[in-house]
């Protein structure tokens, strides 16, 4: 039996921790305070020192105090983060300390999401080292156990059977070692072919230099993983000297190279361009640096959370990391830092070269697409060993802000897990598709066939209550006058931006009166150069009558290949909403807040807002159950 107390470590304490030496249980003597006060001075400077020394080269303090927890500064007019070289955490713009609406508890509780996987209570944001092993799959993710806004970042930690049911563990890694004191930041696990798990994570050092840090699990046979290790040679990488300490973070899942080491990837900057950098590994304790860039582009900022893998040209199964060769291509995916955008491209690593070149440079990473049009950040994707794919986490930051997320008592969530396929029909794209188990949760479907959309109008679907939904929705369009005229508009402009095509779609999370709805809707265009294109859209702007959210316009376009319909698929779960076209080629992100269209008072509408066709919608609609999501019963180990 464990029963861990939840504020203790839940891996194996290092022999000079604090807490093993009773360093913290005892009174402090005068002396002892002196001593105090003349290392945190001692501290400070050393701070000041590398401050100044921003852009030189980085070195790590020789002589680290190991009870020093760095100041973790905070100014009302910089989002949390910041300070320490990470992107901003909170809404930018509504960084402030006032409520965005008279929330009730209510309105807060129902924003809780009922399927999707969040934190019981306070801040989570990244997705860290998900894995598969001995039947459950691990989810671990930063998290703030002390607060709904970021900081103290600490390894959360859940396992599943599904990916859908959800069970909360003991906290994996706390950052309580000089290594990582202002943080254990983002890492990915690689799973040796001898049972062994590896994680490399980003610790935040007691002077801000980013290192990086090795774990791994007490005990191998626990199928839970619920102790850590700390390698005591930690840390295993610092930064190079040529890199500003401040930008080193987020090592990747390792694969194999062609010599039988492992390789990994971190994400940086020089200047404006961002970067990948791959070190090479026998043993994930010494490293070896490769010459050159995996990969860089100029103008894109600092990469976060890189994430590089293979995916199959033909054949509908995901690939292990390590597989490369003929029917191979890579995706380079970056988390711009300066955007807070997900951008990556497919294209084709050499690893003799140590050189991944994208197949259309005018597509580069940081340039190209966005694995999401929406509200999503620092994702990651998995080898599933179990079922052969490969699996894609995201995280949904808030909009609202530090205030509400505060009274709320919870910020963030994760997306429903992904499988990632590269889209041999357009040979351009991934698709991104909710991973099959999402379909255990469907409880009772209601069809409609071919329902005619007039021009200007909206057709409510009488489904029930509509705030746990699995929607797949068909349209064709009917010209009713000769032709179409010339339009340029994009997804730019919203749901009201009307042409002789478009846009329609679905109103979700709306009103009966609605005085609040969330368009998802196809945007055609067909361009004075005679281009016909399609946007796949979500405009946010009447979502809510809160006025200190974001409510904006976002999408992108869609292919849709000849003899296609247009498609999209919409998962419905309280405040958040996951859409795809076209079978995932286009996926956009919605976290709303809305104060009307709530409970049984929210509702879904088809929409029309074309001035020169009818539409035609086919839909199949799903209500969903909600997912078992609590803590593991530990007590019946
Ligand atoms: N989040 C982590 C960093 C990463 C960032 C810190 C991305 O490791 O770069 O919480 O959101």
């Amino acid at each position: 039996m464990d029963t861990n107390p939840s504020n203790a470590p839940h891996y194996t304490l290092l022999p000079d921790h604090p807490l093993l030496a009773g360093q913290l249980a005892r009174p402090r003597r005068p002396l002892k305070g002196f001593a105090v006060i003349l290392a945190s001075v001692i501290f400070l400077l050393l701070l000041v020192a590398l401050i100044s020394n921003q852009g030189q080269e980085p070195t790590l303090p020789s002589l680290p105090n190991k009870d020093a927890r760095p100041l973790q500064s905070f100014s009302k007019s910089e989002p949390r983060g910041v300070a320490q070289g990470v992107s901003a955490k909170s809404n930018p713009s509504f960084f402030n300390d006032k409520l965005s609406y008279n929330w009730t508890n209510a309105m807060f509780s129902w924003q809780r999401t009922a399927y999707h996987f969040q934190p019981q209570k306070n801040w989570m944001n990244d997705p860290d080292a998900p894995l598969y092993r001995l039947g459950w799959y691990h989810l671990f993710y930063q998290y703030n156990p002390d607060s709904a806004v970021w900081g103290n970042i600490t390894w959360g930690h859940a396992v599943s059977r599904d990916l859908i049911h959800w069970l909360y563990l003991p906290l994996a890694l706390i950052p309580d070692s000089w290594f990582d004191i202002a943080g254990a930041w983002t890492g990915s696990a690689t799973l040796l072919p001898d049972g062994q798990v590896v994680i490399l994570y980003t610790g935040d050092t007691n002077n801000s230099v980013q290192v990086q840090n090795l774990a791994y699990p007490a005990n191998l046979s626990d199928p839970l993983l619920l102790h850590w290790v700390k390698y005591s040679g930690n840390p295993v990488l610092i930064p190079p000297t040529w890199l500003a300490p401040k930008d080193f973070r987020d090592p990747t899942t390792a694969w194999v190279g062609p010599d039988g080491k492992w390789r990994l990837t971190i994400g940086s900057k020089v200047n404006k361009t961002g970067i990948a950098i791959v070190y090479q590994t026998s043993d994930f304790t010494k490293y070896e640096l490769l010459e050159g860039f995996l990969h860089a582009v100029p103008g894109t900022g600092m990469w976060e959370c890189v994430d590089f893998y293979p995916v199959a040209v033909n054949g509908s199964l995901g690939l292990d990391t390590s597989a490369n060769g003929p029917g191979i291509k890579h995706v380079l995916k970056a988390s711009l830092d300066d955007t807070k955008k997900d951008h990556y491209a497919l294209g084709t690593y050499d690893p003799i070269s140590n050189k991944w070149t994208p197949d259309n440079p005018k597509m580069d990473v940081g340039i190209g697409l966005r694995l999401d049009y929406g509200w999503y950040y620092a994702s990651k994707t998995f080898f599933d060993q179990n079922k052969q794919r490969r699996i894609l986490w995201g995280w949904i930051n808030e909009t609202d802000t530090e205030s509400d997320d505060l009274q709320k008592g919870w910020a963030s969530v994760q997306t429903i897990p992904r499988t990632v396929l590269y889209d041999n029909k357009t040979g351009a794209n991934i698709l991104q598709w909710p991973v099959e188990e999402v379909e255990s949760l469907r409880v009772n479907s209601t069809e409609f066939e071919e329902v005619i959309v007039e021009p200007g109008t909206v057709v409510p679907l009488h489904i029930g209550t509509a705030t746990q939904l699995d929607i797949f929705a068909e349209f064709e369009v009917e010209l009713l006058g000769s032709e179409a005229v010339e339009d340029n508009s994009s997804c730019s402009d919203g749901a009201v931006d009307r042409s002789t095509v478009g846009p329609f779609g679905l109103l979700v999370l709306a009103d009966d009166s609605l005085s609040e709805l969330t368009p998802i809707y196809f945007r055609p265009t067909n361009a004075s150069d005679g281009s016909l294109k399609t946007y796949f859209c979500a405009d946010e702007s009447r979502s809510s009558l809160a006025n200190d959210v974001f409510k904006k316009y976002y999408g992108n376009e869609v292919p849709v290949l000849d003899g296609e319909t247009l498609s999209m698929r919409v998962l419905v779960d309280h405040s958040i909403v996951e859409s795809f076209a076209q079978g995932g080629r286009t996926v956009i992100t919605s976290r709303i807040y809305p104060t009307k269209a709530i409970y049984g008072a929210a509702r879904l509408f088809l929409f029309n807002n074309a001035t020169g066709v009818n539409v035609k919608a086919t839909i199949k609609i799903w209500q969903l159950k909600s997912a078992n999501i609590h803590p593991y019963p530990l007590d019946q180990l």
